[in-house]
């Protein structure tokens, strides 16, 4: 059930005991969202607790090495940037799918798992959401809450140069900004250094980009092969579906990610068409210039070829 700001803001006032709970393949809006509201809720004196179904990438230590667990039986829970029960990933989407009481988002595709759904859905990230929540329930905002929310809306936008940022996305960063936070150190740290690991597979994934639709359409894939060989952790592969848009004239960039053998998971970025449409094809969603789906029991060129066909749909190509 849709709940507005002034609902979410009484339930997350008068709650205990919370679980927070963040997507699978963590990126830094859910891991910003999770551990700013945790930080938020802490800071009044409540037990809280974030979970993830993965490993929280290392490049995130610094909004979350504060956070010691706490040791409590779980009253409420919250899920964070969550946009279907399925990316709770499985341990979670068992032990909590049905029983998720607030669901804090601005994905579209959201599926109003949750018995109340927060949804921002003009918003760029869940963290302007959280941001907005702790203003409207008086709640303070400290420095880490405010760099734990500065990392999900740099991390959600490109460095807030996607199409998805607002005037109130710059409004809300200027806020953090009277924090004093960091945000150049977090930008670089974010942003521009990459580990030799990750530098090679650009170069491996880049070097060799299948076009389809008469160019307008570039796929890429990370074999599981070539995740291996580098020794990537998921952190290390953020921000690779970006890549393929890099190449001019491409319109839709599809990242294919080997995430075990026959399983696929794979990211659509678009400069025009809605790409949540083009993954909702398969199951999946997202955002209008960002979406993910998944396939399994298949294989890469299998894979290939469904995404170039939805593609080509979307862009309206007949060529051949
Ligand atoms: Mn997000």
């Amino acid at each position: 059930m849709r709940i507005d700001y002034k609902q979410a803001a009484e339930f997350i006032k008068n709650c205990d005991n919370v679980l927070i709970l963040a997507h699978s393949s963590p990126d830094g809006d859910t891991v910003g969202s999770s551990f700013a509201l945790c930080r938020a809720l802490r800071n009044l004196g409540k037990r809280v607790n974030v979970s993830c179904a993965d490993e929280i990438p290392e490049k995130y230590d610094y909004i979350t090495d504060w956070c010691a667990p706490q040791i409590f039986d779980v009253e409420t829970v919250i899920a964070c940037d969550v946009a279907g029960v399925h990316l709770l990933g499985e341990n979670n989407a068992v032990r909590y799918g049905e029983r998720v009481d607030l669901c804090i988002d601005h994905h579209i595709s959201n599926t109003d798992y949750a018995r109340r759904l927060l949804l921002g859905e003009h918003s760029a990230s869940a963290c302007e959401v959280i941001y907005t929540l702790l203003v409207t329930a008086d709640i303070p905002v400290d420095r880490m809450t405010a760099q734990c929310i500065y990392t999900g809306m740099a991390t959600d936008t490109g460095c807030f140069r996607f199409e998805n940022v607002t005037s109130e996305t710059h409004r809300i960063a200027s806020v953090l900004y009277t924090y004093d936070i960091p945000f150049g150190a977090i930008n670089r740290h974010l942003f521009d250094i990459k580990s030799k690991a990750r530098l090679k597979t650009e170069q491996i994934v880049m070097s060799q980009p299948e076009f389809c639709c008469g160019g307008k359409c570039a796929i890429i894939a990370i074999t599981a092969d070539i995740i291996e060989k580098e020794g990537l952790d998921d952190g290390e592969l953020e921000g690779i579906p970006a890549l393929p848009m890099q190449i001019e004239g491409v319109e839709i960039g599809i990242t294919i990610k080997e995430k075990e053998r026959g399983v696929y998971k794979v990211s659509v970025r678009t400069a025009s068409v809605d790409a949540s449409a083009i993954c909702a094809n398969f199951g999946g969603g997202g955002h209008i210039r960002a979406a993910g789906c998944k396939f399994s029991g298949t294989y890469l060129e299998d894979v290939k070829q469904k995404m170039a066909a939805a593609a080509a749909e979307a862009l309206e190509y007949d060529g051949q």
